[in-house]
């Protein structure tokens, strides 16, 4: 089978994870999801690429690959995935990628832990977040002078021994795509945060409000003091159903449903999935690796005796307590959609196979 990144956008690159096709608990690097806001830089070598750490520190440093790549490294295995995804699911209709399901991977990440950096850099009393910029350029409509992608991270996320300027995914350098050289990765948060081709890190003391946390990737919440801006930051609970596919076709007897579950910067604990549309629920079981950061594939083995159209939904719990919403909070607009989607499937006295590449009878009679 060939599969790849199915494309939502061309230009620049952003596309989803075949998720459909998801076996795996890491995520191939070919296929695994982009999101650019601007042209791709170019024009990157290991030889002229430099990184400079500045703003609030006692020494300011301009680092090659060679002095990053010789410092202690740290690996951590870690779901990411884009704050919109499954936009184009929402029934109030969101500006934005019209992403389907599939803008989330899971991966090994390797680099060097970002906080033996700002040490040696010295950071200098008062600092309160640490402002990281990409290479990449480029304008938003609501924005037309060029700027830089650039983000902050607050300074306790940015000290966390897990918070990562990130050189290798699954064990090979960086593809140009995914932010080569070096980009920061910080596991359990959404992608945004995770800044490609860094090229300076800045320590300051006033709070950063750069575009893509003021104009974009904020949600509301409301406090004593009435709505509140909030800046996007840790993936909550969320779970996706990955087989049955869309608009299968199943028969009755065991059906396998099969899929994926993630807790942001928690593990996940439980999945339970409803074949009722919600009305009562059934644990799943967990596969593979339970880990803090990372997805969980799960498993449920659904008896079906009658045909007829069912709605299937998965509903994650992770260890933190956090427990997957039936619907989506409108006060986080078209960012941090996690709710159980249901899935509507049918179940005939007859299954239809619908693997693509199925060799053997397209039809299979059951025979109870
Ligand atoms: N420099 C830069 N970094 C960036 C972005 C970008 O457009 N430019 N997109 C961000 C967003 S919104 C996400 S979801 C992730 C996607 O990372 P990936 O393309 O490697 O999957 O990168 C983040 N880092
Ligand atoms: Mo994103």
């Amino acid at each position: 089978m060939h599969e790849q990144r199915k494309m939502v956008t061309a230009a620049p690159e952003n596309s989803e994870t075949p998720l459909d096709d998801v076996r795996s608990w890491v995520t191939p690097n070919r296929l695994f999801f982009v999101r650019n806001h601007f042209a791709m830089p170019t024009a990157i070598t290991l030889e002229n690429w430099r990184l400079r750490v500045g703003g609030c520190v006692q020494k300011p440093l301009e680092l090659t690959w060679d002095e990053i790549t010789a410092l202690p490294e740290r690996t951590v295995f870690a779901t990411m995935e884009c704050a919109g995804n499954g936009r184009s699911f929402l029934s109030a209709k969101q500006p934005g990628v019209p992403w389907g399901a599939g803008a989330v991977g899971h991966a090994e990440w390797t680099g060097v832990p970002l906080h033996l950096l700002l040490q040696k850099a010295g950071l200098k009393p008062g600092t309160v977040e640490i402002i990281f910029e990409g290479q990449d350029v480029g304008a938003e409509a609501d924005h037309p002078q060029p700027m830089n992608f650039a983000r902050s991270l607050p300074l306790d996320k940015a000290l966390d021994a897990d918070t990562l300027l990130a050189y290798r995914m699954n064990g090979e350098l960086l593809e140009p795509i995914h932010g080569f050289p070096l980009r920061l990765f910080v596991p359990g948060w959404y992608g945004v945060a995770s800044v490609k081709w860094l090229r300076s890190i800045e320590a300051t003391t006033q709070p950063f409000r750069g575009y893509f946390q003021t104009v974009k990737y904020t949600i509301q919440r409301s406090s004593g003091r009435g709505k509140e801006t909030v800046v996007i930051g840790p993936m909550p609970v969320k779970s996706e159903i990955i087989r049955p596919r869309e608009s299968e076709i199943l028969g009755i007897g065991t059906n396998r449903l099969f899929g994926v579950a993630w807790g942001g910067p928690d593990a996940v604990a439980r999945v339970e999935i409803s074949v009722d549309g919600s009305r009562s629920w059934n644990e799943a079981q967990l596969i593979g690796p339970r880990a803090a950061y990372s997805w969980t594939m799960w498993e449920y083995l659904w008896e079906v005796a009658e045909p007829g159209d069912y709605t299937v939904m998965s509903r994650a719990a992770s260890t933190g307590g956090q427990v997957q919403p039936t619907a989506h909070d409108p006060q986080n607009g078209g960012y941090q959609i996690h709710f159980s989607r249901p899935r509507p499937v049918r179940v005939e006295r007859t299954r239809r196979i619908v693997e693509q590449h199925a060799t053997v009878d397209m039809l299979q009679y059951d025979m109870n």
